[in-house]
């Protein structure tokens, strides 16, 4: 890396409920940057207050993360993992197949799987009582179920998606995680085995703990 280069910052929030404590997207690019030794800085904002309205030039679903360095801002953690990736090949392979399948799998991950595992979570976490609940998590529990095992086949006996670990793993472990409170991603040896090599790696660890970490002082609270 340069020595030139800015400090990254991105945002993430101050607290969040037990629930989405290591699920929360800033996850992702904590990960990439751990991978990649970047130092970087966090800028904090509340989950239960608004944010401030000017947040919203820099990410305009008013979400987490947002990312900048220097002048450079963007946002969607799709964008952030790319960006990062073109920086160093340790996140995004330079062998033209091994990077075009692993952006063909970031992909994957953000469209083809997560609004599926998504909608399980949704249907779990914030309408677990609703009498429509249980019919309509049936369903989408199939269409999850589907996506799982063609990832799962398609990954085969390989380490990672692409080759060579990749930005594309860190999104898909990222969003088979979501689904830790049930037991989906248990019926697939293959995937169950693949997450865990992620979430062993030790800039996930690094990553988990400083999400971890920026949860116990709360500084939207202490005003
Ligand atoms: N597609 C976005 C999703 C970001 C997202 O869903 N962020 C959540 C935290 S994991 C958030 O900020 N939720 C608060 C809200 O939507 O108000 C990305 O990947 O960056």
């Amino acid at each position: 890396m340069p020595e030139a280069m800015p400090r990254p910052v991105l945002t993430a929030f101050d607290w969040v409920p037990d629930f989405a404590r290591g699920v929360v997207r800033d996850l992702r690019v904590r990960w990439a940057l751990e991978e990649i030794g970047r130092p970087y800085a966090t800028e904090l904002l509340s989950a239960r207050d608004p944010r401030p309205e000017s947040y919203l030039a820099w990410q305009p679903f008013d979400q987490v993360p947002a990312f900048a360095e220097g002048d450079l801002k963007l946002f969607e953690t799709g964008a952030i993992l790319l960006y990062l990736g073109e920086q160093d090949e340790r996140l995004l392979p330079a062998d033209a197949q091994a990077r075009w399948s692993a952006i063909a799998w970031l992909f994957s991950a953000l469209n083809s799987v997560e609004p599926f595992a998504t909608r399980i979570v949704v249907y779990d976490l914030l309408h677990k009582d609703e009498d429509w609940m249980p019919p309509a998590r049936e369903a989408a529990l199939g269409l999850c179920r589907q996506k799982l095992k063609r990832v799962s086949d398609a990954l085969g006996e390989r380490d990672w998606l692409a080759g060579p670990f990749s930005i594309a793993d860190i999104a898909m472990v990222t969003v088979l995680n979501t689904l830790r409170h049930t037991r989906i991603v248990a019926e697939y040896p293959k995937l169950t085995a693949y997450k865990a090599r992620g979430e062993e790696r030790p800039a996930y660890q690094r990553a988990l703990a400083a999400q971890l970490a920026d949860f116990e002082n709360e500084p939207s609270r202490a005003a």
